[in-house]
């Protein structure tokens, strides 16, 4: 899970300066504990979670910590963070839920909504992302009350090449959905997605026509976007939803915006349904999977390895990266390979973003200033691209007069190149010893 800006950033903080007041005590008093809970409690209503959810939560804490005689234990302050974090993983669903294929024939996905919350976006998006997984999707355009609906859907279909099915604005709902069912099977799809209308506020005729394709088709899933911005109504919007048409799963959009998260911490306890997706953008690539686990363990500021590790390895180019690798443990190391290296990791984000994901570095990542780090990182390319090939296989080769010139040639100081020539001579050192270590145990 990627976030570009911190939804949860204020909860975050509270919740991790809490549980850092109790953490390293040597032993918690019944005071310290109730003191805590209540600063927990507070942290969570001011991130907008349901009050609900909160007084069942902070129950459910209360009880694990008696139950595991947290007020003995040795580092009770750690043992509180994994029952709260226990608890996080509770409530937004104990276990990944991902899409219900039918074993064989045509899978169904009705995506529902109110307007606005994204399922147009979405539908393409899951269509994007199925199709990677080597599914064959087609979506049926079932929004069609105005033509711009339409074309918007068949925009992103031709984004993504996937087809979109449609008769225009003169069929009815029930006709649209039932012939492209059948169009799809004909032409042998294996899942269609079904992009349906909204409205601004949940009104009878909308449930109506949601109700009547879903009695049509009987669809595999029902999935509801919901908008994380929307805040507490969220959960009444989905439950409305849910009670009508019993929805299968949530795709929470806008996690990449700035509410206080807390409503979509609720939604998944209070409605029953399983969060699936989150669209973090307005990209197609920005839907993820949901990951409760992940989300609990940057929620309480404990950073995201798993996230960040996929993240990396999704962006890089592993060919390149193994290569690099294995001239490094050949003790072969150029200017080249140094600058590879740093493009690599500069398509994973900025600096700030990616320390973030790391365990107990969000208080450096907030202090460091990404434009700066940028400048440094743009420096050190424009150096390297001011050497001639053979500089940048053997660095040692440079005389004053060539680093004038390469300063010159990137508009940089003497001292930029030397410093970089420095860093560059410790690094190969480093990757040298590591390959003699490597031959002296044979691994
Ligand atoms: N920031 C952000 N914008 C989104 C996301 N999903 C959709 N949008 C935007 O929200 C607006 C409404 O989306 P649309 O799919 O047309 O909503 P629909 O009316 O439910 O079909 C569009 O401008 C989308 O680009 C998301 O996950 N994040
Ligand atoms: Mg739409």
């Amino acid at each position: 899970m990627y976030y570009n800006k911190n939804m949860f950033d204020s909860l975050q903080e509270k919740l991790t300066k809490t549980l850092r007041n109790v953490q390293g005590k040597g032993k918690l008093s019944e005071r310290n504990m109730e003191e805590t809970l209540k600063e927990i409690r507070v942290a969570l209503l001011e991130s907008d979670v349901n009050y609900r959810v909160v007084k069942d939560f902070l129950e459910k804490v209360r009880q694990e910590s008696i139950g595991q005689d947290v007020l003995n234990s040795v580092e009770p302050g750690q043992l509180l963070v994994k029952i709260v974090h226990d608890e996080i993983i509770r409530l937004l669903g104990e276990e990944e839920s991902g899409i219900n294929f039918k074993e064989d024939g045509l899978t169904s996905i009705m995506i529902v909504g109110l307007q606005g919350t994204g399922k147009t976006t979405q539908a393409a998006k899951l269509a994007s992302l199925l199709k990677k997984k080597g599914r064959k999707p087609m979506m049926i355009a079932a929004d069609i009350i105005r033509p711009a609906a339409i074309e918007q859907l068949k925009t992103l279909g031709d984004q993504i090449n996937v087809e979109v099915f449609s008769k225009g604005v003169d069929v009815d709902v029930l006709t649209q959905v039932k012939e492209g069912i059948a169009y799809a099977e004909e032409k042998g799809y294996d899942t269609v997605l079904i992009d349906t209308a909204g409205r601004l506020q949940i009104d009878e005729q909308l449930m109506k026509e949601l109700k009547d394709i879903k009695d049509l088709i009987h669809p595999d899933e029902i999935l509801l976007t919901v908008d994380a911005m929307t805040g507490q109504d969220i959960v009444n919007v989905a439950n409305a939803f849910n009670d009508l048409l019993e929805v299968t799963g949530l795709i929470l959009t806008k996690f990449d915006g700035d509410s206080k998260g807390g409503a979509a911490l609720s939604v998944k306890a209070v409605t029953g349904v399983p969060i699936k997706f989150t669209g973090t953008g307005e990209k197609i690539s920005d839907l993820e999977t949901f990951h409760p686990d992940r989300l609990a363990q940057r929620i309480l500021g404990m950073g995201d390895v798993v996230s960040f590790v996929e993240k990396a390895q999704e962006e890089m180019d592993m060919k390149q990266a193994e290569e690099t690798a294995n001239r490094l443990m050949e003790g072969k190391f150029t200017m080249d390979d140094l600058l590879n290296s740093i493009e690599q990791s500069r398509k994973l984000g900025p600096l700030s973003s990616i320390m973030r994901m790391m365990p107990g570095m969000s208080d450096m990542a907030n202090a460091i200033n990404d434009s700066a780090a940028d400048e440094e990182l743009k420096r050190i390319k424009a150096i390297i691209q001011s050497m001639t090939p053979a500089e940048r296989e053997d660095p040692s080769i440079m005389r004053s007069s060539h680093k004038r010139r390469i300063a010159k040639g990137s508009g940089t100081r003497i001292e930029d190149v030397n410093k970089l020539c420095n860093q560059y001579d410790k690094m190969k050192k480093l990757f040298k010893n590591m390959s003699s270590m490597k031959s002296l145990f044979k691994m």
